[in-house]
């Protein structure tokens, strides 16, 4: 189990909106600044906010000062920050929203709502729909277009919510259904037991010998908003961090049927009881019951539904009605990959770049996640927004990378997150390449260039010898960039023909490669890494994101090269380097 920070989360949330308010309000940049500040402290404290207040020390974190200090103290005792809620008062509730808007800063939307009343997103989207806001100084077309742009990604994020929200959320209402007893059973179904990218609710199963204590534990939970249905056996609440919530209690004996059901998918679901119809079996939420007899044949568990119907049991990520079925039926699903079959990770950064940690403290956290192998890479110097080493920068981290290995046993390996340039050559020389353990290659820049441009860049890129691992291949941000335009199918051609492996980055802004480019990869036969691509130490358990994309692309341990032991993966990352031995 990892460690889910959950009042520091909370407190963070709504120090960030503190910020958001003081900013468009034109407070101080200063308090801004600090309670953004403070917030990040609070999302990467390694222990519970709760004991460092007891040992009142939380004066002591980086960031948070009396003041500060006074506040979590207050939410911790109370569960209400005044001055925030002060704050909430004075400005309409959905004014801050605009501040989610990519593109549009605090000083935009401070003006719009000045002149032209734009309190919502619905409202800005209208004013600059009809061309309204270019009658304020300083807007141009090119804001216009922007903001549009901005509040189009805005909606699309909204509708569903990204799979690690929407994670983080129902582990805590499980954890909390759990901690206040009544369940005996509790799982999470769904497109979020599917992992999927983003889930549209949260479906939760329990079993119970005391539905009513658990229907009321659930509705009454303090993150509710808002009671959407409450019935004796299930209940939808609206959760505070704007999804729904779907709660249902089953009988023991049909608790394995109802996962199967409720996990889905539907299309798969259909296809599982079109299957059953042939065999003169009904499959239902309830269970599996013979059409002749009426009796039930199966469903305490998943096992036993799918062994009904003469199928092994099959891993949720697949349930997609994408071949799982006729996998199944010939008994040749995917031997998927696990977090034990990872040795290490190829994508992490240190405050060398634009990561947080000292170099120290990132191979003492990789470590101790029971790593063979970590690779440090930092960025390159073209990366100028993130702190990128030009030459000299990167042998002395190589140097200091050699000098501190004898202290671990964790093996560390020199790598650099190499730019791409414009024209598909790299940020830094071979005579330095050549000094490193693992290359990775990745976009940072110039991501509008015309298609045939960018696949040019990115397969030339793939041709260098030096090259290892292509890092985010498709640049996407989610929410906030999209994909570069760039014939993928080329690039992992590329790939394949040179022998590089493509990278599923696990951070939650990108996972990317997505689950179906992934399973392309895969079925092309180009290996991928998975990679947290860590700038705070907590950021090494994002792997697991990266994990859920591998199955849902029916991706195994061998197809993976940061599955391979050391030796391994550094004899797959020279074999093409001038004079290696193939
Ligand atoms: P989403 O949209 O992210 O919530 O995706 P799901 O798959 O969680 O969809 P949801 O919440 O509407 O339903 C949960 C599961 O319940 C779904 O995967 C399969 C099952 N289910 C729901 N409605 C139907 C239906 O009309 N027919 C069948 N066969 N299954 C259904
Ligand atoms: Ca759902």
């Amino acid at each position: 189990m990892y460690h889910e920070p959950v009042k520091a989360l909370e407190i963070a949330r709504l120090f960030h909106e503190m910020a958001g308010l003081l900013e468009v309000q034109s407070g101080s940049v200063f308090r801004v600044r600090a309670y953004q500040r403070a917030a990040q402290t609070l999302e990467t404290l390694a222990e519970s906010v709760e004991a460092v207040a007891a040992r009142g020390e939380l004066g002591t974190l980086p960031g948070i000062g009396r003041d500060l200090a006074a506040k979590i103290g207050e939410y911790l005792a109370t569960g209400r920050i005044a001055q925030l809620e002060e704050l909430r008062t004075r400005l309409p509730p959905t004014l801050l929203t605009l501040l989610e808007i990519r593109g549009l800063g605090p000083k935009t939307a401070k003006l719009l709502y000045d002149r032209l009343g734009a309190d919502s997103v619905e409202r800005l989207e209208a004013l600059a729909e009809s061309g309204e806001i270019l009658r304020v100084p300083g807007i141009r077309e090119k804001t216009r277009a922007n903001i549009l742009r901005g509040i189009a990604l805005w909606k699309a994020g909204r509708a569903r919510t990204p799979f690690p929200r929407a994670r983080a959320v129902a582990a805590r209402v499980t954890e909390a259904l759990a901690a206040r007893g009544g369940a005996d059973r509790i799982e999470v179904a769904g497109s979020l037991r599917r992992m999927r990218e983003t889930v549209k609710d949260i479906d939760i199963l329990v079993t119970s010998t005391e539905p009513q204590r658990v229907i009321k534990t659930f509705v009454t939970l303090p993150s509710v908003l808002e009671i959407v249905a409450q019935g004796d056996t299930k209940a939808s609440v609206l959760h505070q961090e704007g999804l729904q919530i779907d709660l249902r209690v089953v009988e023991p004996g049909a608790f394995g049927a109802a996962l199967q059901y409720f996990t889905g998918s539907k299309d798969h679901n259909v296809r599982i009881r079109e299957l059953a119809r042939r065999q003169a079996l009904s499959v239902s939420e309830y269970g599996v019951f013979d059409e002749n007899t009426g009796a039930r044949v199966a469903g305490t568990t998943e096992e036993d539904v799918y062994g009904a119907l003469g199928l092994p049991w099959i891993p949720p990520e697949l349930r997609e009605n994408a071949g799982e079925i006729e996998a199944a039926r010939a008994e040749r699903l995917p031997a998927l990959v696990t977090r034990a079959a990872i040795r290490g990770d190829l994508h992490t950064h240190t405050d060398w770049s634009d990561g947080h940690h000292p170099l120290e403290q990132l191979i003492e956290a990789a470590q101790a996640r029971g790593y063979e192998y970590v690779v440090v890479s930092d960025h390159s110097k073209s990366a100028t927004v993130a702190r990128g080493l030009g030459a000299d920068a990167l042998l002395a981290q190589i140097a200091k990378i050699r000098e501190l290995q004898p202290r671990y046993r964790i093996r560390i390996l020199a790598g650099s997150e190499c730019d791409v340039l414009a024209d598909g050559t790299l940020d830094f020389p071979d005579e330095i390449l050549r000094e490193l353990d693992v290359v990775l290659a990745a976009v940072h820049s110039r991501f509008t260039q015309p298609r045939h441009e960018m696949t040019t860049r990115l397969v030339r890129a793939l041709a260098n010898p030096y090259v290892n691992v292509l890092a985010h291949p498709t640049g996407r941000l989610i929410g906030a960039r999209e994909p570069y335009d760039v014939d993928l199918d080329a690039v992992l051609e590329a790939a394949r023909a040179h022998g590089k492996a493509v990278e599923i980055n696990a951070s939650p802004e990108r996972l990317d490669l997505n689950d179906a480019h992934a399973r392309r990869a895969a079925e092309l036969g180009v290996p991928v890494a998975i990679s947290s691509d860590t700038h705070w130490l907590a950021n090494l358990d994002n792997l697991e994101l990266g994990l859920g994309i591998a199955r849902r692309a029916w991706i195994g341990p061998a197809q993976i090269v940061n599955a391979l032991p050391l030796g391994e993966l550094l004899a797959w990352a020279h074999r093409r380097r001038p004079g290696a031995r193939e």
